[in-house]
């Protein structure tokens, strides 16, 4: 069937017979005659996509194939030091990954298939931040589809591209008789430049990711970053109060952001990575010379760093960068509900500030919103789980409210103490231990 043929009106609406009319390789060419770089499919039904499974029904009911497809990025580009240029390529190559989707998605409706195409990032469902916006994982369904593994830094190496690509996700109503193999090799050869480029320390050599530390350096332009700067124009008594808060600069760059497309103020672990065919080479041949030329400019530029105060990023900016500015700013990532508190402990611990800590915390939240929770630190790592497990150090009883109150700092724990807003069964000090673990 050619793409200019007039679908079957019966096809369009029974799932069914589409398998009939797409196999999988009229769906790959569709996608690379599109300007894919590279595709690949799977079945939603995929073990190692269970996670995705819900958020992507409540998009697309009908979803039963996913086609995800790689668009180049630009080497050069996204190893300059100079912001405009890195994030000209990112907002490029990532406007290219919607355009692509987008007349897949036509291409597919013309066949009388039914597809969507989830945005390559933004915008995403805000209704619920800090919760999960995003509707697809791209990096989780380019694995599975065999596109690539992820490396140490979190994002997926092309077997080729290495990590210059960036990813989307074409959701199809239809089953596709193909089963995806996943990559039998990691293109991450733990050479570990990722680690030592990043400028907050949010990649750790072990393959921990301290999600806050990038998500208030590199998005200091966008969400968390954008509210703090509102509230700071919303707290100024004066134009002098303000610019005591924000800089001129800062005042300009936010007007780029909104009228460009927010600039990312890092991207580092990408820049330096050297796995992929594409990419290796030139790596393997003169190491000394990829260091010079790429990390190098990188790590000695000097510019300014965000980071919240008391966060492991602040010392690590301080001891292994002291050329570049610290500029204190408030955590990105705020919880507005105990739900919030609970889904964010993953992503805003900081085990450096852990230290030596080994405690059982049984948490007990009433009110407005009740829930119970067990979280453990030890070993410089935390898991969260529902219910009480175990034997607490410290047991808290809050009202949830209160709680989230205190979180934000628009109440002190003394009056949380004073009211029974919140209560302990347990030393104090376990609390403050906490609290240091979270810094905000
Ligand atoms: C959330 C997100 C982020 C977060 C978390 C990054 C991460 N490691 O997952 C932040 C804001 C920090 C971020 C930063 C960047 N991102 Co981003 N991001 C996403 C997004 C929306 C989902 C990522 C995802 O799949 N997470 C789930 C699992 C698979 O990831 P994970 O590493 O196992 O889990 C970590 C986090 O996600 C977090 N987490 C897990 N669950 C939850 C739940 C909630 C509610 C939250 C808040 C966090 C969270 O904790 C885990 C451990 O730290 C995708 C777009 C999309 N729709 O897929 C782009 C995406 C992953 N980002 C991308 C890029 C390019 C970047 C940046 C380079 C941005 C830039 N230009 O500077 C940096 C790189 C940071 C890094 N080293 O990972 C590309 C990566 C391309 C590639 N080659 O893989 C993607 C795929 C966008 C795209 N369409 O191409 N990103
Ligand atoms: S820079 Fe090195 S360690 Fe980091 S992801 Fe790339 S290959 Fe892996």
């Amino acid at each position: 069937m050619s793409l200019t043929d007039t679908p079957d009106p019966k096809a369009q609406n029974s799932e069914q017979s589409l398998s009939a009319v797409l196999t999988v390789n009229d769906l790959l060419q569709i996608a690379r005659d599109c300007g894919a770089d590279d595709c690949g499919i799977v079945s939603i039904d995929e073990p190692s996509l269970e996670i995705e499974r819900p958020h992507i029904a409540r998009a697309f009911p009908g979803a039963r194939t996913l086609l995800s497809i790689v668009m180049r990025m630009h080497r050069e580009p996204v190893r300059s030091p100079a912001r405009s240029v890195a994030n000209l390529e990112f907002h490029l190559a990532g406007h290219d990954v919607d355009t692509v989707a987008r007349d897949i998605v036509r291409q597919l409706e013309d066949r009388g298939v039914r597809a969507l195409n989830p945005a390559m990032a933004f915008p995403m469902e805000m209704d619920n931040f800090p919760e999960r916006g995003w509707i697809v994982s791209h990096k989780r369904v380019a694995e599975a589809a065999g596109l690539g593994k992820m490396g140490i830094h979190r994002s997926l190496i092309h077997p080729k591209y290495g990590s210059f690509v960036l990813l989307g996700t074409v959701l199809i109503a239809a089953d596709v008789e193909e089963d995806a193999k996943a990559l039998d090799f990691s293109p991450c050869f733990e050479c570990k430049l990722c680690v030592a480029a990043c400028p907050v320390g949010a990649i750790k050599p072990d393959g921990y990711f301290d999600f806050s530390a990038c998500f208030t350096h590199n998005y200091q332009q966008f969400m968390g970053g954008f509210v703090n700067f509102v509230e700071d124009v919303a707290s100024s008594k004066s134009v002098a109060d303000y610019r005591g808060k924000v800089t001129y600069a800062e005042t300009i760059s936010r007007w780029q952001s909104l009228a460009y497309g927010p600039n990312y103020n890092a991207a580092y672990c990408i820049a330096v990575c050297p796995a992929g065919d594409d990419v290796i080479g030139r790596y393997m041949t003169d190491k000394r010379a990829h260091l010079r030329e790429i990390v190098d400019p990188l790590t000695k530029k000097e510019e300014p760093i965000y980071v919240t105060k008391g966060s492991d990023a602040a010392d690590y900016v301080a001891r292994r960068f002291p050329h570049k500015s610290i500029r204190w700013v408030r955590p990105s990532l705020r919880a507005t509900s105990v739900k919030a508190f609970l889904g964010g402990i993953g992503v805003t611990f900081q085990p450096g500030k852990a230290g030596d800590l080994n405690a059982t915390y049984h948490f007990s939240f009433t009110g407005q919103e009740t829930a119970q929770a067990t979280i453990i630190i030890k070993n410089r790592r935390v898991t969260v789980s529902n219910g009480h497990v175990g034997v607490p150090n410290l047991r808290v009883t809050a009202d949830a409210r209160s709680w989230v109150r205190f979180l934000n700092k628009e109440i002190s724990i003394l009056r949380c103490f004073a009211t029974g807003g919140i209560r302990l069964k347990g030393s104090p000090r376990l609390l403050a231990a906490f609290g240091k673990c979270f810094p905000s």
